[in-house]
């Protein structure tokens, strides 16, 4: 028995790696995994896999994201940017810009960390549901929500949120680097809104010869980012709900495959890894998650999942010289506390 929970949920790992993990199927990402991913490199040849913080624009992919907004830092009431400090010392040279920037951590490319998405579920046995994320820890203890503040600026309002385990900083302190591998659905449903199953993603591995072993971070190129780019930051709200493929979290073989894989993480560069069907307000019959690919991922058996990645040069250029693995690399910002981060990755070949 383990002193979070005396139920584990069915199909997760929670206690394979230890009572009070937090790197979930990181650890798989060992020193021989690096150096797996680092025998990749051939070329010297980077590609930048983050979209530019700014897409998708506006707040239409999800209305409770909203964009970057960059400001100035300031100092006795006047902005800190283009100042020349002779103005302080007129013998200085200098001349200064200094930034800030408000954005949620998770509008564009990003990393989920495993307090991203927990469940309702009866982990210490009393016979009620608790709200509990990966490996048992709490919400509310754990994984702690703001106190409203009313008199805040509207942003400000639940300022104090944190994540006080399973935070995006443990996935810093790992670094995120290993060997990546790239499935490129794109090459085979191109922008065809289709839910990717077992049985087609087999058929792409087998096509495409790609093999996933233990430890592996594999990114799947759909094509999604592209549309953003194509969209200018004017997102056209059918077509991002419309487009391009993604995982189909409701099937329950292609799940036992993430499980028994040993893949690490998961990244796409579509919205969600997985294809998200209805809305949050569609009626239900039984309890269900909305998310059963986060569910089974974050929440169940410590899977990272990496969204709006950009893929595309990089699957080009695989494609082009018959490879599909690359080094990847793809810290978040190591901020204690947060939920979700931003990711300006690299692939080297
Ligand atoms: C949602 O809330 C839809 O989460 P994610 O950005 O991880 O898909």
């Amino acid at each position: 028995m383990n002193k979070r929970w005396v139920n584990r949920p069915a199909g997760s790992n929670w206690g394979e790696f230890g009572p009070d993990d937090q790197r979930g199927r990181m650890n798989y990402v060992t020193r021989e995994k690096v150096l797996q991913g680092i025998a990749e490199v051939k070329e010297g040849r980077t590609f930048c896999l983050s979209l530019p913080l700014d897409y998708p624009g506006e707040q239409v992919l999800n209305p409770r994201r909203a964009p970057p907004r960059l400001a100035a830092t300031s100092r006795e009431g006047k902005q800190f940017f283009c100042r020349p400090l002779n103005e302080y010392n007129e013998h200085m040279t200098d001349v200064i810009c200094d930034d800030q920037v408000l954005m949620s951590l998770q509008y564009s490319t990003q990393w989920d960390s495993f307090a991203h998405v927990g469940s309702r579920f009866d982990a210490d046995g009393d016979g009620k549901a608790e709200l509990v994320f990966y490996n048992g820890f709490r919400a509310g203890e754990d994984v702690v929500p703001a106190s409203e503040n009313t008199k805040s600026e509207p942003w400000a309002r639940f300022e104090g949120t944190q994540a006080k385990a399973l935070g995006v900083e443990n996935m810093a302190e790992h670094g995120m680097q290993g060997r990546g591998v790239l499935v490129d659905l794109h090459f085979h449903f191109q922008r065809q809104r289709k839910a990717v199953g077992y049985d087609d993603l087999m058929r792409v591995l087998e096509k495409d010869q790609v093999a996933v072993e233990k430890g592996d971070m594999v990114c799947f190129y759909t094509g999604f980012a592209d549309v953003l780019l194509e969209m200018r930051k004017k997102p056209d709200p059918k077509l991002v709900n419309g487009t391009c493929s993604g995982l189909q979290g409701r099937d329950q073989k292609l799940l036992q495959w993430i499980s028994d894989s040993g893949l690490a993480c998961l990244l796409a560069d579509n919205y969600a890894v997985e294809l998200i069907a209805g809305s949050l307000t569609d009626p239900l019959t039984k309890p269900q998650p909305w998310l059963p690919l986060h569910e089974h991922c974050l929440f169940k058996n410590g899977i990272h999942l990496g969204e709006m990645f950009y893929f595309t040069e990089l699957a080009r250029w695989l494609r082009e010289h018959k490879r599909n693995r690359f080094l990847l690399t793809a810290p978040p910002l190591r901020l204690p506390g947060a939920v979700g981060s931003p990711s300006t990755a690299i692939g080297t070949v």
